[in-house]
């Protein structure tokens, strides 16, 4: 039975594993949640994943939630090429582990919320947006995107765990769309080391990368149409 793939676009971990089956030519079946519905609290998908987060694979019966376990599992069972989470290679595994550790709490906090904070809860509340909370979230994205440049991407590293692309990037690019969808993208453009990281990725994802981040594009259209401009705090 083919692998099932519950995910929605929008979110940034589901685009990381809807790209690496595409690209690894893993067949699967699409099972679309939308978040924006709410799709994800109800009933049915309860029964997948009780805690009501996207992505979610079920593998024949044997049903994983959370990106980085659904990556490393995806590269172990389907022998993908090494380079993506390699096996054999402790040290190389433990550079991959690292920036997947370091992400949580650093990309992936920053840049998830300060694009919840613009584009999607002011909305979902009907609110005006916090523009306190936003500045605390631009600060760590600040301080984030220079610890990239100064540590993962160190001694001209092409990619964040060493010379090959690996799950590391394909996180890592995913959550800076983040910022692109709210049109905070300067953090990226304005740091050479980092915004060069990021073009030398995106090619290597083709066609997907494009593909699957067609409704962020849609997003930013919408929010720098409708976003309201920044009162002096
Ligand atoms: N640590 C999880 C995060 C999963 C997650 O937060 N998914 C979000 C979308 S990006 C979600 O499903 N949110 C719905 C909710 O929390 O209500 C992973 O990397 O898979």
């Amino acid at each position: 039975m083919a692998l099932k793939h519950y995910y929605d676009l929008m979110s940034q971990p589901c685009r990381a594993v809807y790209i690496f089956l595409k690209l690894n030519k893993i067949p699967f079946e699409h099972r679309p949640v939308a978040l924006r519905k709410g799709e994800h609290m109800g009933e049915e998908f309860k029964k997948i994943n009780p805690i009501s987060r996207v992505p979610v694979i079920d593998d024949d019966g044997f049903v994983l939630t959370e990106s980085v376990a659904i990556l490393k599992y995806l590269a172990a069972k389907y022998n993908v090429p090494d380079h993506w989470y390699p096996q054999t290679d402790f040290k190389a595994q433990a550079r991959v582990d690292e920036f997947i550790n370091y992400q949580h709490l650093n990309t992936r906090i920053n840049m998830a919320m300060l694009f919840q904070n613009l584009a999607i809860l002011p909305r979902l509340r009907n609110k005006p947006i916090d523009w306190k909370k936003v500045e605390g979230f631009r600060k760590g994205v600040g301080i984030t995107v220079s610890q990239i440049d100064q540590y993962f991407l160190k001694d001209n590293r092409p990619f964040l765990a060493g010379d090959d692309i690996s799950i590391a990037d394909l996180l890592g690019i995913c959550e800076i769309m983040q910022l692109y969808a709210c049109g905070e993208e300067r953090f990226i453009e304005s740091n050479p080391n980092v915004n060069a990281w990021a073009e030398r990725v995106k090619p290597k994802l083709a066609p997907y990368f494009e593909e699957s981040n067609v409704v962020v594009y849609k997003v930013r259209e919408h929010f720098m149409k409708t976003a309201p401009a920044q009162p002096k705090l």
